[in-house]
Order: C-alpha cells, then structure tokens, then sequence
C-alpha cells in the first residue's frame, strides 16, 4: 500500500504569476509578497491583503462543508455494516470526517469569518462543497471505494495543502492527512477482502470501481485551462499543484493498486505513455461535473435536506452549550468579585 509522500517536488512550486492590480497599502503589501515568495507563514494576526484573506476563506470554508457533507454517503452503511468491526471502523472514520470539518471550520474562523455565516452559506445552497459527495452509495462495496478512491484522491489534493501558506490551514491540514491515510488503507484492505471472496462480491467492487472512477477524477477541479482560481492561488502559496498534475499523479498511483487488487478501470484510453512516464487517460465529462456542482446531480438535495435537518435537530445541544457558557462564566465572575 502507499502513503502520499509528505513533500512536494520543487518544480510544483514555480508560482510565476504576474501579482494583481491591487489598492492595498503599498509597503504592506511588498512585505506580504515578501513573506510568500519566501515561502514563509501568514499567520491570522500578520496583516493581509483582502483577495488573500476572501479567497482562503472559500477554499477553507468549501473544504470543511465538504468533509461534514462527505460524512453522509458513507454514514448510511453505518447500520448495515456487514460485520461488528466493520461497523466500528465506518463509525471510526465517519467521526474523523465530522472533525475534520470542525478543524477546517475553525481555521477558517480566524480568518473573521463565523461558523454561523459559513453554514448558512452551506444550508442555503449558496456556498460550493465537493461535487463527489452528491452521488449514492448502493452497495456495501461503496464504502470500500470511497475510502480507496475518494480519499486516496483526497490526499493526493491535501499533502501539498500541508505546506500552504496560511498558517491555521497548513496545521489542520497535516493532522487530517495522517487521518485520511488510515482511511484510504482500510478502504482498500476492505476491497481486498471482498476480491478474495465469491465472484458476486467480486463483481460488486468491480461495479462501485465503475461508478466512482470518473467522479474521483473530477474531484480535482476542472483543467487548468477552465480554473479562475488556480493562478493565484499558486501565487500566494495557497496552492501548491494545479489540478490536472494532481489528477495525474492520482492516476498514476492507483493503477498499479487497481492492477493489485484484481479490477479494472473503467477508461479504454488508459495506458503507459512510455515518452511522457505518465498514463493517458480519456477524457473527463465536465458537463456532468458542473451540472452537480451547481446543484443538480443525483444526489445534492437529499444531502442538503439531511445536513439543514441535522443542524435544525442539534439547535437545543447548541442552545444548552451556550447556556453553560453563560453559567460558568458568571460563576467565574462571582467567585472573582
Ligand atoms: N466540487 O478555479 P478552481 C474529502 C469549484 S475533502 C465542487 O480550480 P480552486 C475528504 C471551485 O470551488 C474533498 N466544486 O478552484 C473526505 C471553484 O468555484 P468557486 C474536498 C469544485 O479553489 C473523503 C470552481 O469550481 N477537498 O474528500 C470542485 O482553485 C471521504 C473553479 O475551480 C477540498 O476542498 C469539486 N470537486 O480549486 C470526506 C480540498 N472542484 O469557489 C468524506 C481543498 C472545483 O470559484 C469522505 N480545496 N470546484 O465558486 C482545493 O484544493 C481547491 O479548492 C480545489 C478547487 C482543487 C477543490
């Protein structure tokens, strides 16, 4: 099995972009570019441009509602796990999920942002979240894909956030990926399993291998001809490699995994390009991509109901918080007085 390699080769840092127009003060501003170019941390007290601060809390805030969203396809086979240790690891890692978004959201709070306005961006449809996570689970199979594939790609996308320039960011970033390890491992010990088992469970993995390889491509955002944000992101150091090489590095990756666990990918075009060291690979629908991520894949308004009835559900355990709050500090300021 293999672990994504914490560093990121130099070349992927080669952030060549022409800085913005900008009305920021000058001298702050020449210090700030400073401090990326020399690759140094932006830490929430250190003053930054606006642009800098709007477009991390878009990315940090999109991230954590796609990790809290991300819990629900696999969450529904918590019940119907097929054996008790089963069960306890899918609780296990549908409970990382749920803190990773808690890491995320509060990252994204020292950015002045609430997490009251992030979820109601969220819970009115307004905010983005991973397009992967609007797609059904139908098999147990399901599960173990996820966790190879949908995770695998996660941390393909996440090692190089490890070493982004915001602080708060880069630190929840590298617990995470140590989490999503675990998780992308017991994904594939689960497939492994079932390969070794009856041609039905076989033929189950081959078909959840089918459905979720292209989506897993296109978790990586759209090429990097289509994708606004990735010049400057890869400016101030939030990105460190653009979409299509980490779609690639993905690729290359896990077709030997596929080849070890005895499935096919579901692409006619896949093969070594022995000039390029790199696999081809056929084209990605984007059609069907933006289509979910505008809200109309098979999935987006079932998921946003259950996340908007969850947080409708939970307001008392957030009132009874709150009041404990209250309570603790007036006794604090009693015992004070
Ligand atoms: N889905 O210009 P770019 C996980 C949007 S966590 C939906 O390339 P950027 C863990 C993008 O936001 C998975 N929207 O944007 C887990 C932008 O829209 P905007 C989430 C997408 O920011 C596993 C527009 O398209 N990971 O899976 C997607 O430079 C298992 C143009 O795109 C992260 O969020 C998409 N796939 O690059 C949990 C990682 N791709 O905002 C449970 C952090 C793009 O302008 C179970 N984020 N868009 O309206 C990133 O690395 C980046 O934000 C990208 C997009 C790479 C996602």
């Amino acid at each position: 099995m293999y672990t994504q390699s914490m560093s990121v080769p130099d070349e992927a840092g080669s952030r060549v972009v022409q800085p913005l127009p900008s009305t920021e003060p000058a001298d702050r501003m020449a210090r700030f570019d400073a401090r990326i170019d020399a690759d140094g941390r932006i830490e929430p007290q250190d003053w930054m441009p606006e642009a800098y601060r709007k477009t991390l809390v878009r990315q940090i805030s999109q991230h954590a509602h796609s990790e809290i969203v991300g819990m629900l396809p696999e969450g529904n086979w918590i019940s119907r796990a097929p054996s008790l240790k089963r069960k306890a690891i899918l609780i296990a890692k549908v409970q990382d999920e749920g803190g990773h978004g808690l890491y995320l959201y509060s990252a994204a709070e020292t950015l002045g942002t609430s997490r009251d306005e992030m979820l109601n961006a969220l819970h009115t449809g307004r905010a983005k979240y991973s397009s992967i996570f609007n797609y059904p689970t139908l098999t147990w199979a399901d599960v173990g894909v996820i966790g190879w594939l949908v995770d695998g790609a996660a941390i393909m996308n996440q090692v190089p956030l490890c070493r982004c320039s915001y602080g708060p960011y880069a630190r929840a970033m590298v617990r995470i990926c140590k989490e999503e390890s675990f998780h992308q491992r017991q994904g594939y010990e689960a497939l492994m399993v079932m390969m070794r088992g009856t041609p039905a469970q076989r033929e189950m993995v081959q078909d959840a291998v089918n459905r979720w390889w292209w989506k897993c491509l296109a978790m990586f955002g759209p090429p990097d001809t289509d994708s606004p944000n990735s010049a400057q992101g890869m400016r101030w150091g939030i990105k460190r490699v653009s979409n299509d090489d980490l779609r690639q590095q993905f690729v290359d990756a896990t077709v030997p995994q596929a080849q070890l666990l005895g499935v096919s990918l579901p692409d006619p075009l896949l093969k070594w390009n022995e000039e390029r060291q790199h696999y081809d690979y056929g084209p990605v629908d984007w059609d069907e991509f933006w289509h979910t991520v505008n809200g109309h894949g098979p999935y987006n308004k079932e998921r946003l109901a259950t996340r908007v009835k969850a947080h409708n559900e939970g307001a008392w355990v957030r009132e009874a918080a709150l009041a404990h709050a209250r309570k603790m500090q007036e006794r604090t300021l009693r015992e004070a007085a």
